[in-house]
């Protein structure tokens, strides 16, 4: 029998499909609708078969529920602003325009060969004027709606490239280009206030149970919702005099641990604190403390991994509690401005910084949690700081009227004793900061304001939007090519005709990112959104793409949905009900002994394993798996596969191999084997027709046994692929495919050449049930083999097979067994078990009698499909 040409049908099936228009998604179809998306593309150049995994995913969800009888939007985009496209300006001389939308055309064509079922007809691409447009509208909303706040925050400043680096760009405090140190600075930039939003964001994450777990967990640690208190301090000099006037005669810190404060042996406020400010006015080496510590940048973690360092102010706080005792305070490179109150007390013995901080600067380390059972007068902190402070198994010590109690009843009494003095009150504090937007570039969609001398920040009228960008911006000098363009930031205030200056900054392209799920339900709609269609269409049932996303644009997005609220563009406030984080796909590295990297068409593995170059056969060093990237070049191009193995091939191996969360190998033998099942389904379904009766033909009223068993078979695969896909397993689907693709292999074999009418039945219900279950997966293949096997529709547009129930045996379940609550074994029970057939198996289960000896059973408490547990 003929091979199966993979290159000529895939090709005729996808100009099929899209002459039909199969894909295309009304938003006027009564069916259940079902959003399907995979994180929109940066179109950086080329893909690579490693970007493939996430669309296919999304892809095979798509085309099943479609099959399922929903009205399915899976749509693509570009999130295509962003600094790349300025850098191949400034390197290679080509316009940002020109280099974005020439790699959307080469990805668009590469993600059209992998056979996506996208409705092209919705494309967007957030360097579209068309969606920027609508961008800034939405900022103005959100502007006047108070969601938008302009004040200065501190920047990284690269002193060459005179311009604001983000935390990445600083490597160890240097501009990651001009290689200068770099300054701290504050700029007036733009935010959105989504720390209005911290306790609701961090709440509804309840809701998101269709999130994976870990996702949930970043975020809330994100948010990092913390309840303390503030409190302050009277400042004294050396002398015991109150401060002169400078500087304020009080401290304010923001605690979590205020059971502690009889442990505090120092204050510290941050560099950028009023007070460091003011006292470097006439500090000299102060001054110069605060220019090393502003050379660490704004990066959290660079500020954690530096030494703890710290300059002594002169100034002590008066402890509340404890009269005479008095505390140094410190201006300290380990503390934020941008946290709580920007100051702290330091309690050595209770948290690591501080201790590292104290044994520096040789400052008393005082214990005042121990376990409950340490005796408080030996109990010593070494190098490490004892952090235990939950429930009874620790003790206050060294407290005064606190000794004794625990951490949460020590809190509580400070915070009562705090408050009647007044000198404090609890105080919820996130570590959410709001979101500043402003970037100093090009490639980005300009701020939509105007700053007037007179009438200070005007929005721009909305019939004047877009603020376009202009074409003819220099890219030959580092800075923003906005601010010095020669015209383009001039123009008249639009209150009061003055002559005014257009805000050059850009916002940050998370910002294209937040809502363009929104914008694809109503992609050409004159207004941000049609709320119809936004109300219709979210939440998105099933999102798909890389966990790197799961704090910020996964955050954002939560956002910016609550500010469509209330702006009056939706009802609805969480984007994405179904969150999936797929692995990435790895590959080999060769490296060249002769220096640099191989491409995996560069070499050739040899029968003893080796690996040599093809051209010369020399010996080349073979790497672990690891991420496709272009910079190793372990990447293999679509194309190449394509042409070698067909797309159906490629998806299927890339669906196949591991579990979808987890990182997958692509191995040349992984996609050989891949297609090897591809022409053996072909070879199959070819001897089916030999045997079978013409499509269509009428069930038998009667089955033989060969015949009964391949079709429960049959039914049962087709219940547990639909199950697999529902879940995303879909390495467990493919699985399922290949045994039953096995079964009936076997048969066919066995029916010789003229099986009994209802055994050649049952061989076309068989073959024909592989087909389009594997359609979501093959979909060209199995379009192919559709049409072999006489069928003149669409698969495409053809309804999942409906499952014959009563084929099915029962369906089982495994439960955990406890005895008193410890786990002793478990059970396998049909799921739809008695009660007094559970009981009975558990009773018989060796686990459970060893464990129940001679005592007799009290009670079986049996959690319906869950557990079971024994008393006695
Ligand atoms: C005294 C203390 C004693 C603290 C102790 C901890 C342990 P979370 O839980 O993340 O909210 N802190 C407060 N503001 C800070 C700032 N601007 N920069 C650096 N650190 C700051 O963290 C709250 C704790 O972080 C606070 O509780 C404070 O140190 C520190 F045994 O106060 B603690
Ligand atoms: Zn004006």
């Amino acid at each position: 029998s003929e091979r199966y040409n993979s290159r000529e049908a895939e090709a005729r099936w996808q100009r099929a499909w899209e002459e039909a228009r199969v894909f295309e998604t009304s938003n006027d179809d009564p069916r259940p609708k079902y959003y399907v998306l995979e994180m929109f593309p940066y179109p950086s150049g080329k893909i690579h078969i490693g970007h493939g995994r996430n669309y296919v995913m999304g892809d095979v969800v798509a085309r099943y529920k479609r099959a399922r009888g929903f009205n399915v939007l899976h749509p693509m985009g570009w999130d295509a602003f962003g600094l790349p496209a300025e850098n191949a300006a400034i390197e290679r001389k080509v316009h940002p325009r020109t280099w974005t939308y020439e790699n959307i055309a080469t990805m668009k064509a590469q993600l059209k060969l992998l056979g996506l079922s996208i409705d092209w007809t919705r494309e967007i691409a957030t360097c579209d004027p068309e969606y920027y447009a609508r961008q800034q509208k939405l900022f103005i909303e959100f502007l006047e709606a108070g969601l938008v706040e302009r004040k200065t925050s501190m920047v990284n400043w690269d002193p060459v490239d005179q311009t604001v680096l983000a935390n990445e760009q600083v490597i160890d405090g240097r501009g990651w280009r001009s290689g200068a140190p770099v300054e701290k600075r504050e700029l007036a930039q733009w935010f959105f206030k989504i720390t209005d939003y911290a306790q609701d964001l961090l709440d509804a994450i309840e809701t998101l149970d269709n999130w994976p777990e870990k996702v949930r967990l970043m975020q809330r640690n994100w948010i990092g919702r913390s309840e303390g208190m503030r409190f302050s301090f009277a400042i004294e000099r050396a002398d015991g005099t109150p401060p002169d006037g400078t500087v304020p005669a009080s401290l304010t810190v923001y605690t979590t641990r205020h059971d502690t404060i009889f442990g505090a042996s120092f204050c510290a406020v941050s560099p950028d604190h009023p007070l460091a400010r003011a006292l470097a006015e006439t500090d000299p080496a102060l001054a110069a403390f605060r220019r090393d510590c502003a050379a660490l940048g704004t990066s959290e973690e660079a500020i954690e991994r530096a030494e703890k360092r710290g300059h002594f102010t002169g100034l002590y706080a008066r402890h509340p509690f404890r009269a005479g005792v008095r505390l140094p305070i410190y201006v300290a490179n380990f503390v934020l401005m941008g946290y709580g109150e920007g100051a702290i007390f330091g309690c050595p013995a209770h948290d690591q910084r501080d201790l590292d901080f104290a044994r520096k600067y040789g400052l008393p380390v005082i214990p005042v949690v121990a376990p409950a059972d340490a005796d408080p007068a030996t109990f010593k902190i070494g190098s490490e700081a004892y952090l235990e402070k939950d429930g009874e198994a620790v003790r206050m010590i060294n407290s005064d009227f606190l000794d004794g109690m625990s951490v949460a009843e020590a809190k509580e009494e400070i915070a009562r004793r705090m408050e009647a003095a007044g000198i404090g009150e609890r105080k919820v504090n996130f570590r959410l900061r709001d979101w500043g937007i402003s970037r100093q570039r090009y490639w980005g969609c300009p701020i939509p304001v105007v700053h007037c001398e007179a009438c200070g920040i005007v929005p721009v009228p909305i019939d004047q939007l877009p603020v376009r960008l202009p074409d003819d911006a220099t890219f030959d000098k580092p800075g923003n090519p906005l601010d010095r363009h020669p015209t383009w930031k001039h123009v008249d205030c639009p209150r009061c005709g003055a002559p005014a200056r257009r805000e050059t900054d850009t916002m940050d392209t998370f910002v294209d990112s937040s809502w363009y799920f929104a914008r694809f339900c109503s992609p050409k709609a004159d207004d941000v959104v049609e709320r119809g269609a936004v109300d219709a269409w979210l939440p998105v049932d099933q999102y798909i793409g890389g966990v790197e996303h799961a704090v910020l644009h996964l955050l954002y997005s939560r956002f910016f949905m609550r500010g469509m609220k209330k702006t009056g563009h939706t009802s609805v406030e969480e984007p994405f009900r179904g969150l999936f984080t797929q692995g990435m796909i790895t590959h080999e590295t060769y490296r060249d002994p002769g220096g640099g990297w191989l491409f995996p068409e560069e070499v050739e593995r040899l029968a003893d394993g080796s690996v040599v170059r093809r051209d010369s056969g020399t010996a080349v060093e073979v790497g672990p798996p690891e991420k496709m990237s272009k910079s190793k070049k372990n990447v293999v191009s679509p194309e190449a596969i394509v042409e070698t193995y067909g797309v159906d091939a490629a998806r299927w191996f890339m669906l196949s191999d591991t579990p979808p969360e987890r990182d997958s190998e692509w191995t040349e033998a992984g996609v050989e084997g891949a297609w090897r099942f591809v022409q053996r389904l072909w070879r199959m379904v070819g001897q089916t027709i030999e045997l079978a009766p013409a499509a269509g033909t009428a069930m038998p009223a009667t089955f033989g046994e060969a015949a009964m068993a391949l079709r429960r078979a049959t039914h049962r695969t087709l219940a547990a692929v639909s199950e697999d896909i529902e879940r995303l397993r879909f390495n467990r689907a493919i699985a399922h495919i290949y045994e039953l693709a096995n079964t009936l292999n076997a048969t066919l074999s066995a029916a010789g050449t003229a099986p009994a009418p209802d055994l050649a039945w049952a061989l076309r219900e068989c073959a024909e049930m592989i087909v389009r279950i594997s359609a979501p997966m093959v979909p060209h293949l199995a379009e192919e083999c559709w049409r072999r096997l006489g069928h003149t529709s669409m698969l495409a547009a053809t309804e999942w097979p409906v499952l014959d129930a009563s084929l099915l045996e029962r369906a089982t379940v495994t439960l955990p067994v406890q005895v008193n609550g410890k786990r002793r074994d478990e059970v396998t029970v049909a799921r739809d078990a008695e009660r007094d057939e559970i009981e009975r198996m558990v009773l018989g289960l060796a686990g459970v009698r060893r464990a129940i000896g001679e005592r007799p059973v009290q009670k079986i408490i049996i959690v319906p499909q869950r557990i079971v547990n024994v008393l006695v």
